[in-house]
């Protein structure tokens, strides 16, 4: 089977931005299942709500486009039902650790056996760029247009917690980024692949990336990656488990 297979490639071009994050995980998740040859029958994407939420709709198979923030507890709900399939989670920052946060830490402890892959835009994409609980300090967003004043959120310390596998991977590290995508859903219990993506047009064009190129070689300069780890460092990428 090729990897297109996975994907419903009628329904392209997709509803994304040019430029947008967004594609390159789908297309890239599509690859790691097919290299791990998961059966659709046996394999589901599920999303909140969000651009990122629309990625569960480029899946051909049975998938669920969910509420916002509730991804996490619908997918729970399949795995009890279902322990056999694979059930990946694919949505936002916003939707995952913001309106969803609840759901991420007790399936975390809950050690619930999905893989959870984020879309982290640093924003809540979608409905204009507000910021999002991964917004960093001082960057300037529709809702921060000062610069935001607030800590985000420590995600990997929070999956940690719990001892739990976490990946931290960029759109820019595609083949990282894929291995990152196997690795989780390869695990036995909770995993949780923190992708850093790019959205040019509620984010990086207030900040004065000019477009998505600019953006993905911020991506490549920032982000190294850390080999045999037990914590990333802020610009690291790796697994940690
Ligand atoms: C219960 C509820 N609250 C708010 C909204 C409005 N809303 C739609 S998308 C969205 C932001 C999504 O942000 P994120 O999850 O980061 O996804 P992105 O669009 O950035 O990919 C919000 C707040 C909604 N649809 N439902
Ligand atoms: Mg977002």
């Amino acid at each position: 089977m090729k990897y297109q297979d996975y994907l419903k490639l009628e329904r392209y071009p997709t509803s994304w931005c040019p430029g947008c994050g967004i594609g390159i995980i789908v297309n890239t998740a599509a690859q790691a299942f097919q290299e791990l040859s998961l059966k659709k029958e046996e394999t589901t994407v599920i999303s909140g709500i969000g651009c990122s939420g629309r990625a569960a709709g480029y899946f051909n198979m049975d998938t669920i486009h969910g509420l916002h923030g509730r991804a996490i507890p619908l997918a729970e709900g399949v795995k009890l039902a279902r322990p056999e399939m694979k059930v990946i989670v694919i949505s936002g920052d916003g939707d995952l650790t913001g309106i969803g946060g609840n759901h991420l830490i007790h399936a975390c402890r809950r050690n619930t056996n999905i893989t959870v892959i984020c879309v982290n835009n640093f924003i809540y994409g979608m409905t204009g760029g507000q910021k999002s609980p991964t917004t960093e300090k001082g960057i300037v967003t529709l809702t921060s247009p000062y610069g935001s004043t607030e800590d985000p959120i420590n995600i990997q310390g929070l999956i940690r917690a719990n001892k739990r596998f976490y990946a931290r991977t960029t759109t820019f590290h595609i083949q990282h980024m894929k291995n990152c995508i196997k690795e989780a859903i390869s695990h036995e219990g909770f995993a949780f692949v923190d992708i850093i993506s790019q959205c040019v047009e509620n984010y990086g064009r207030r900040l004065g990336f000019k477009n998505a190129y600019e953006m993905l070689m911020n991506f490549k300069q920032k982000y190294k990656t850390a080999t045999d780890t037990k914590e990333l460092n802020e610009n690291e990428i790796g697994i940690v488990r």
